[in-house]
């Protein structure tokens, strides 16, 4: 067998960077080994490929497979101005993607909440690749049942996604319906989600109602800078077990317009990459990237972002204590 290429279906090792040609070989994120072999793993990845909740354009079933090919160019070499390189530290594997029938689409969300249970209930932690936004309703579920208790979130989004009816959805008719921007009023109805210790970055959308959650939308983060963010997102959610789930949307629609529902006045992949680098020393839990809709992506470019974004939450993922 030709070992130059597609060394992800036969490395043995977890740990350790990747070098083969960019455009070749099977992709998985960041070159990691395919298995579902937790033995001895830190981190999984995972795609969740659902776009049926989307209030908008769908496409983000494709995103987990644009996320992973873009972040073939990221496998060969450290992170810019990291003094450590996480694969050194973190043993990760691709898990590939949450099975679930389209033809029954109210299995859906069990099935969803079983592929995370399987895998955080086994130790490592999760990074999932949507997917529209309400596949971070199942993982949290997951989450909150294994620590049994609130979890904290750091949010970036344009969009709080806590309305209670949904967008263009009459709010007298609420029925308890759920979608990708109405899953976080009801994580919190819940208990899952505890908006007390939780900060929304990013936003820029109308909500009358914000559910309790601590808010940076994108001007105050625009007029603040990152450091002040960085130091705010650290008061609200101190030593907690925290989730960071993180809505392509949150960046401007000219470092991301492949997505379903852009909102102009976001943040710069930049501005984005440096508050998660800021955060390092959080209890970290788990984290997603989603809403990577590739049909209305330009040169890649929203795919790549997603890349960076989430190499920087697998960078903050590796700095907790037990890694170092
Ligand atoms: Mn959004």
């Amino acid at each position: 067998m030709n070992k130059k290429n597609s060394k992800n279906m036969d490395r043995p090792e977890l740990y350790g960077m990747v070098y083969e040609p960019t455009y070749s070989g099977a992709t998985t994120f960041l070159r990691r080994t395919a298995s579902r072999d937790l033995n001895g793993v830190d981190l999984v990845i995972t795609g969740i490929p659902l776009d049926t909740a989307t209030t908008n354009r769908p496409g983000a079933r494709f995103g987990p497979r644009a996320v992973r090919l873009a972040s073939t160019i990221m496998a060969w070499e450290k992170p810019y101005g990291l003094d450590f390189n996480p694969v050194d530290r973190l043993a990760m594997v691709d898990y590939g993607d949450c099975h679930f029938d389209f033809g029954k689409p109210e299995a859906a969300v069990n099935e969803m909440i079983d592929h995370i249970s399987s895998i955080i209930d086994q130790g490592p932690g999760v990074l999932t690749i949507g997917g529209d936004h309400f596949v971070s309703y199942p993982v949290l579920k997951a989450y909150a049942k294994k620590y049994k208790e609130p979890i904290s979130l750091i949010h970036f989004d344009a969009h709080t996604d806590t309305w209670e009816a949904g967008e263009g959805q009459d709010p007298e008719e609420e029925n308890g319906r759920i979608d990708h921007g109405t899953m976080f009023y009801h994580a919190v109805k819940e208990g899952i989600v505890d908006p007390k210790n939780s900060v929304q970055i990013g936003i820029r959308t109308e909500n009358p109602d914000t559910m309790g959650f601590n808010i940076l939308d994108a001007p105050w983060v625009h007029k603040n800078g990152i450091e002040q963010v960085i130091q705010k997102t650290l008061e609200i959610v101190g030593n907690k077990p925290v989730y960071m789930t993180f809505d392509i949307d949150c960046l401007d629609p000219s470092f991301a317009p492949g997505t379903g529902t852009p909102v102009c006045g976001g943040l710069t992949s930049h501005q984005a990459m440096s508050i998660i680098r800021g955060l390092s020393g959080i209890n970290l839990i788990g984290m997603d990237v989603v809403e990577v809709a590739p049909a209305y992506d330009v040169g890649e470019i929203t795919a790549l972002a997603a890349a960076h974004i989430a190499m920087e939450m697998v960078s903050i993922y590796a700095s907790k204590p037990e890694f170092k």
